[in-house]
């Protein structure tokens, strides 16, 4: 079977990309990952990339000028490994248009909150604050407007009495696991579909299956 190429794009620890190298490892997986590519240097993810041998590439974005040179030279990065899909895993630079609408239908990010609530930074402090009860992560697919793209998946988990930003940061972490790997098998699978701004999975829309409910 032909397995569909990936670029993962990262800012910092990968464990998002450990995940899913961990479920292309696995076998019967249906995609490949061809290169992580980060715009930090000091990222942690690129040694735990290295260490699984996987390509990896450093576009600084100190290195230019403004954001549509740094979009421009990230674009030639990717491109070079001819990716079927590429996926923002803790990636912390907001992209320009002409790398948004490049990459249309193709570019998928994991974001730490069940959208449409929380979109941006500091996510589970903002959960706490607002006294949620329930909080989580969302699969989407990227578009021009940061994190209100097609939700693809998304997992909640409980928001417990002496939670703090970290101990629910872990919470999510562990579901954002599960369900990024998920999303990236559908996609490779082409199982998804996109019908006025929503997801469809085999042509429908599935809760069922685009939901993973909160645990304990
Ligand atoms: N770009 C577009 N156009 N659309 C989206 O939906 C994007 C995107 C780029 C990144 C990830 C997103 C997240 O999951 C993402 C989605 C960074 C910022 C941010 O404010 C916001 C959202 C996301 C990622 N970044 C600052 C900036 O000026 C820098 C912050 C920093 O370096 O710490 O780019 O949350
Ligand atoms: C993850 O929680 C991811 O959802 C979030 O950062 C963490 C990265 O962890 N992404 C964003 O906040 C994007 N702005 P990881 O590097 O270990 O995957």
């Amino acid at each position: 079977m032909n397995r569909a190429g990936i670029v993962i794009l990262i800012s910092g620890r990968g464990s998002n990309m450990q995940a899913i190298l961990e479920a292309a490892r696995a076998g019967d997986f249906p995609a490949e990952i061809r290169a992580v590519i980060s715009n930090a240097p000091e990222a942690a993810g690129l040694e735990r990339a290295r260490a699984a041998d996987v390509a990896t590439e450093v576009v600084n974005h100190r290195d230019y000028r403004n954001r549509t040179e740094f979009d421009r030279a990230l674009m030639e990065k990717i491109d070079a490994r001819t990716p079927d899909l590429v996926a923002l895993a803790g990636f912390m630079r907001i992209l320009g248009p002409e790398f948004i609408d490049h990459y249309a239908g193709r570019l998928i990010n994991i974001h730490p909150s069940l959208l449409p609530k929380f979109p941006g930074l500091d996510t589970h402090e903002r959960a706490l604050a607002s006294g949620a009860k329930v909080h989580g992560a969302s699969v989407h697919f990227v578009t021009r407007e940061v994190d209100s793209g097609p939700i693809i998946i998304q997992a909640a988990v409980p928001v417990l009495a002496h939670d703090t930003p970290e101990t629910l940061a872990a919470r999510v972490l562990e579901e954002e696991h599960r369900i990024y790997p998920q999303a990236i098998r559908w996609f490779a699978e082409n199982r998804l579909s996109i019908r006025d701004g929503r997801v469809l999975l085999d042509g429908a829309q599935r809760p069922e299956q685009g939901l993973v409910a909160a645990s304990r």
